[in-house]
């Protein structure tokens, strides 16, 4: 029987689901007596460290934990989880007392790499753990944190990982287990961790078993526009530079083209080795998304097969409905966490966010961005740009916003283009360009930038280089590039021509024209390091 400590933030589900896909039994922390009577616990932790120690106080759970912890009874804190085992963090500006069970704090990283530490890194073992039981050198796990623990006891560094430098990102003392990773989403080495924790009782090592890591891979991403139908079926649906309807000369012209069922592509590509899933609600901006259901059920049944991170986008914003009652932001975000997501992507509203930001230079603190990045992490909010070329002869024709000299050039031999950014799926363009947009979701507390490119957006034509370039140099968070990929060899270009952390394709996996591993044998036969399922 496991004991979940589920604090009340982020997407607890995963690990309930993964838990009970390898046969355990879970009751859920409802009172500190729990924790007192628990036999294993597992504390899962996403978002954001000052607010777990708030909640862990106001529920009177510090005491007991503290009082666990000392039993030596099995407890394993995921990311969050175990950071709060160490005395305080950088992240918590109150500077609230933490557990204090190991010395040692928490510190943001300090890197010049994209922060937060996101995707696929390996790890290199430093003690003898049983915990480890048949994980291989070439395992990678998923990272995505913006600070990492500093232990001042270095004998309870169970492995340590490399980002920029060494950081310990799993700890052991006894049966006292953390692991600064998330073994609910990475895959089937994740699964056999928590296989491990859950059929042991004693983790004192008994034979050694030497792991030295691979380093972070690029990521390939799967993304599923959803919405639906004519027929009111939720689809998985690909468009030509957005639209999504079949052509004139198609059999089923005019029809919203139906690429397949949602939960079964995901668990498709999860299978196929895909590093993430996206799901797009394509349309979220005209309903309410709470309202729109089937969309929690997706999430719902995938993540229960799906052991890699998944993103949701499409209608997050506040919301005043029919009867007047008014949602905010973080009320739809936290819906889909609690469904299964462990990111959500916010497109149009986040375009308005950053123009009022741009225009009157202040933070009300009170935006989607802000409040969900304060509640859940930056880490848990992604930023959907669809941005579309804006062709110039001169710079200063398109004073104010950020001009590139382009290789491309226009109809007209323009040899200067900006990135205008649209609401709306591409059907209203704003006065903002994207890297400035970008810029100032960072600055809200934004963690990571998925860019598309409506030009590119299905032609098969490869990324846009020039405009992953002109914002990966704008922020330092991970950005993920998307639109136009066509073949292997266009996921091996943007790595090597640009500094994107990860890279999207829709349509070539949709419609099998390019299998995941093909692109990933592609990429590693380039010295791309990519992770193998
Ligand atoms: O504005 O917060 O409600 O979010 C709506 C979301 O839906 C945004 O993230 C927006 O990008 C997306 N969206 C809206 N309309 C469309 C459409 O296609 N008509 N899809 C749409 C955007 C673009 C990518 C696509 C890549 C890769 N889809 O997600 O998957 O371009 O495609 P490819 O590999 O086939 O070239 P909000």
């Amino acid at each position: 029987m496991i004991t979940l400590l589920d604090y009340g933030a982020g997407n607890v589900r995963s690990v309930r689901n993964a838990v009970e896909k390898l046969g355990g039994t879970l009751t859920t922390v409802t009172s500190p007596e729990d924790i007192l009577s628990a036999e294993k616990i597992i504390f899962p932790g996403v978002g954001n460290y000052e607010n777990m120690i708030q909640v862990l106080n106001r529920k009177g759970l510090m005491a007991p934990l503290r009082e666990y912890l000392a039993s030596n009874r099995p407890f394993f804190g995921i990311c969050l989880g175990m950071q709060a085992l160490f005395q305080g963090s950088e992240e918590d500006l109150s500077n609230n007392e933490s557990i204090g069970f190991f010395s040692g704090r928490v510190e943001r990283f300090k890197t010049r790499l994209s922060v937060p530490h996101m995707g696929w890194n390996g790890i290199h073992l430093k003690q003898d753990s049983p915990l480890l039981d048949r994980i291989g050198p070439d395992a990678r796990f998923y990272f995505v944190h913006s600070f990492h623990l500093v232990p001042h006891d270095p004998s309870v560094v169970l492995t340590t990982t490399t980002y920029d430098y060494e950081f310990a990102s799993a700890i052991q003392q006894g049966n006292i287990i953390g692991t600064q990773f998330h073994p609910e989403k990475s895959g089937k080495h994740g699964m056999q961790i928590l296989e491990n924790f859950i059929r042991l009782t004693d983790f004192t090592p008994a034979g050694r078993v030497d792991i030295l890591g691979k380093g972070l891979a690029k990521r390939i991403i799967a993304c599923l526009d959803v919405r639906s139908n004519d027929q009111g079926d939720l689809v998985v649906t690909k468009g030509d530079q957005y639209d999504v309807r079949e052509k004139p000369g198609a059999a089923d012209k005019g029809n919203v083209r139906n690429l397949g069922k949602p939960v079964d592509l995901a668990r498709r590509y999860y299978e196929e080795g895909a590093d993430e899933i996206t799901f797009l609600n394509i349309t979220g901006f005209r309903d309410f998304p709470l309202a729109d259901l089937p969309m929690i059920t997706v999430l719902e049944q995938t993540s229960k097969n799906v052991f890699v991170p998944l993103t949701i986008g499409g209608g997050i914003k506040d919301y005043t409905d029919a009867e007047g009652r008014h949602y905010t932001a973080l009320e739809v975000a936290d819906r889909y966490f609690r469904s299964g997501a462990d990111k959500i992507s916010i497109g149009s509203d986040a375009v308005h966010i950053a123009k009022a930001f741009v225009d009157t230079g202040k933070k009300t603190g009170k935006s989607a961005i802000e409040q969900i990045s304060r509640v859940y992490g930056a880490q848990a909010v992604v930023i959907s740009i669809d941005p579309r070329r804006v062709y110039v002869a001169a710079r200063q024709e398109a004073a104010g916003h950020h001009v590139i000299e382009t290789g491309i050039p226009g109809p007209d031999g323009e040899r200067f283009c900006w990135y205008q950014c649209t609401v709306q799926g591409g059907r209203t363009a704003v006065d903002l360009d994207a890297v400035t947009l970008a810029k100032a979701c960072e600055a809200l507390g934004a963690g990571e930038i998925l860019l598309n490119c409506i030009d590119r957006d299905g032609t098969k034509s490869g990324f846009d280089l020039e405009l992953i370039r002109a914002v990966k140099q704008a922020v330092t968070i991970p950005v993920i590039a998307s639109s136009g990929a066509g073949s292997p060899a266009h996921f091996s270009e943007v790595f090597t021509e640009t500094r994107a952390d990860a890279a999207l394709a829709a349509g070539i996996f949709h419609r099998k024209e390019v299998p995941i591993p093909q692109v990933k044998d592609h990429l590693a036969g380039h010295g791309i390091p990519v992770r193998r399922s």
